[in-house]
């Protein structure tokens, strides 16, 4: 868990992964359309995906491949570092095959 100040590093996921937020205290998650904690609050660049609350966690599985930014809402705490970039990859060039009953789920933990 980085320290106040920093921010959390990327982290990539395949196409049809998921990362799931675990953390304790006080905090929520918000979706930014950019890596720019200015955009809290405002409803055209960003989307409430869990409301604060206490010791929780959420599962975020985007549906098209790209760059996601999730933040927290908590007055400070996006600026403190509580921001966390998620590039979803195209598995190279051509369509991604996926052996027959493979788990695809790549959980990655990241912790507020
Ligand atoms: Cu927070």
């Amino acid at each position: 868990m980085p320290s106040d100040g920093q921010q959390f590093p990327p982290v990539t996921i395949p196409e049809g992964g998921c990362v799931t937020l675990v953390w304790t205290g006080f905090h929520g998650v918000v979706r930014l359309n950019e890596a720019n904690c200015a955009l809290l609050g405002n409803s055209n660049e960003s989307e409430i995906l869990v409301e604060p609350e206490e010791s929780s966690s959420f599962t975020f599985r985007p549906t098209d491949s790209g760059e996601y930014y999730l933040a927290c809402p908590v007055d400070g705490h996006c600026p403190q570092g509580q921001l966390l970039p998620v590039i979803v990859g195209t598995a190279g060039t051509g369509g991604t095959t996926r052996p027959a009953g493979g788990d695809d789920d790549d959980d990655d933990d990241g912790g507020y």
